[in-house]
């Protein structure tokens, strides 16, 4: 399990994230924008549901606590949206602290389209489906609902540690 679909051709210049609050509000940055906000280089170690892991990724993009610092909700959830129609769903709480980041830089170079360039969700601590590859959108939401996979029985958490596969893991 990689990708659901074909990989859809996302050009950087036309590229833009957009936050959506609960209420309806919204923040997009373009590409420029986002290069411009502070940028970090995480290490991190990755998990497939599929039991592969890879270990030291190397990774460069922005914080989601840069990209919410400024976003007004009180939502515990997200729906995180792509290019190409692919959903995911996750806790906020899982978005911040350090724990994800909107990465458009794998191993020193721009982030391949097949692994979701120009640019994915990384989210290591959790399983890899929930790394949406060519992010596109995060909307907030009060209660959880499934995304792609998530409908299909996949966990709505997925925290390889406790081995969250599917629905009641
Ligand atoms: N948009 C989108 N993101 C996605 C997927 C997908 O099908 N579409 N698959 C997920 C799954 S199941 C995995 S394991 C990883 C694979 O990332 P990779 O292709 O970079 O290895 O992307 C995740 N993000
Ligand atoms: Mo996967």
């Amino acid at each position: 399990m990689l990708s659901a679909g074909p990989t859809p051709n996302v050009d950087s210049r036309t590229w833009s994230f957009t936050v959506t609050d609960e209420s309806g509000a919204a923040k997009t940055w373009t590409w420029a924008q986002l290069m411009a906000l502070p940028q970090e280089t995480p290490t991190v170690d990755i998990h497939c549901v599929t039991r592969w892991s890879k270990f030291g990724t190397r990774w460069r993009g922005v914080s989601l606590d840069v990209l919410l610092a400024d976003v007004e909700s009180t939502a515990d959830f997200a729906m995180v949206g792509s290019y190409g129609g692919y959903t995911t769903n996750l806790p906020v709480a899982d978005l911040l602290g350090g724990k994800a980041w909107i990465a458009h830089t794998y191993d020193g170079a721009p982030l391949h389209s097949e692994h979701g360039g120009p640019a994915r969700l990384l989210v290591p601590h959790l399983y890899f489906w929930k790394s949406a590859k060519w992010v596109r959108s995060l909307t907030l939401m009060p209660t959880d609902r499934p995304g792609f996979w998530e409908k299909l029985g996949y966990h709505d958490l997925g925290d390889p540690w406790r081995e969250q596969r599917y629905q009641g893991d």
